[in-house]
């Protein structure tokens, strides 16, 4: 049935900004020993055995290791994802090695991880920083079977994405210096297919590193992206669409989508 993936109490504009969300939260670590294919990490999740969820997997960017994301852990198990947050096998792979990376650490949550019956296999989406988030194309480019995409601040030495079939949410920052969103974000949003789920959000006046700590835009803005796509929930359809503007005085100083969805 349409409302099957669900997950969790109505959501109001307040709920998805909070620092928490309504499902207590555990953790468990997967040491680099027990990996294949990736670094390890901590596997965050919601505590509640009486219902399973959507999986999502986040790669830290060049030189950085899976704390540079661990805010988000909680933050987005506890609205009802399991979440993973990985290391790579190097802290210098580049983007196409962590595009791998995540999809073989997707197949571990799913397949082999102490948590696996909590997670949906066939609900798994990714996400990444940098380097990590131009492995979240590579890997969505890879498996079309991945319900949504979010690169932060991505950094990508290619540019071409039209295979690209997954639901994918880009986050810019307009004062990002490393990855710019002329020469990364808005050319990568702008190569995904017209016929792909897309949105692109560009942070007013913030750095490369935004992603690096709790932000309640990226925070909203991918809970929203992660329940439509992931879980199908369409009581989250209306934090997204119509978009949030990017004029005068709004956090966003460039915002492109393909609502409705
Ligand atoms: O992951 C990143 O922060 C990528 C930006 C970068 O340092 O690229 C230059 C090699
Ligand atoms: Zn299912």
């Amino acid at each position: 049935a349409p409302q099957d993936h669900w997950r969790g109490p109505d959501p109001t504009e307040r709920s998805i900004e909070a620092l928490r969300g309504p499902y207590p939260t555990s953790t468990t670590s997967v040491s680099s020993l027990a990996a294949r294919g990736f670094g390890g990490g901590t596997i965050y999740y919601p505590s509640s055995t009486s219902e399973t969820f959507g999986g999502v997997v986040i790669a830290p960017g060049f030189t950085a290791g899976e704390s540079s994301m661990s805010w988000l852990g909680h933050r987005l198990a506890s609205q009802g994802f399991v979440v993973f947050t990985i290391d790579t096998n190097t802290r210098l792979d580049q983007p196409a090695s962590r595009g791998d990376q995540l999809l073989a650490a997707a197949d571990y949550l799913a397949e082999d991880s102490s948590v696996r019956g909590r997670v949906d296999g066939d609900r798994m989406a990714v996400m990444g920083h940098s380097m990590g988030g131009g492995g979240v194309l590579e890997a969505t480019a890879d498996r079309p079977s991945l319900k949504a995409g979010i690169p932060l601040t991505p950094w990508n030495l290619d540019k071409t994405w039209g295979e690209v079939r997954t639901p994918t949410l880009i986050i810019g920052a307009s004062a990002d210096f490393i990855a710019s969103p002329t020469s990364h974000a808005t050319r990568f949003y702008t190569g995904l297919p017209s016929s792909t789920e897309k949105m692109y959000l560009e942070l007013s006046g913030a750095s490369h590193f935004a992603p690096n700590m709790n932000n309640t835009e990226i925070a909203k803005y991918s809970i929203a992206w992660l329940k439509r796509w992931v879980d199908e929930d369409t009581r989250y359809t209306r934090f997204l669409c119509p978009p949030p503007s990017d004029g005068w005085l709004s956090e966003f100083s460039d915002v492109r989508a393909t609502c409705p969805y």
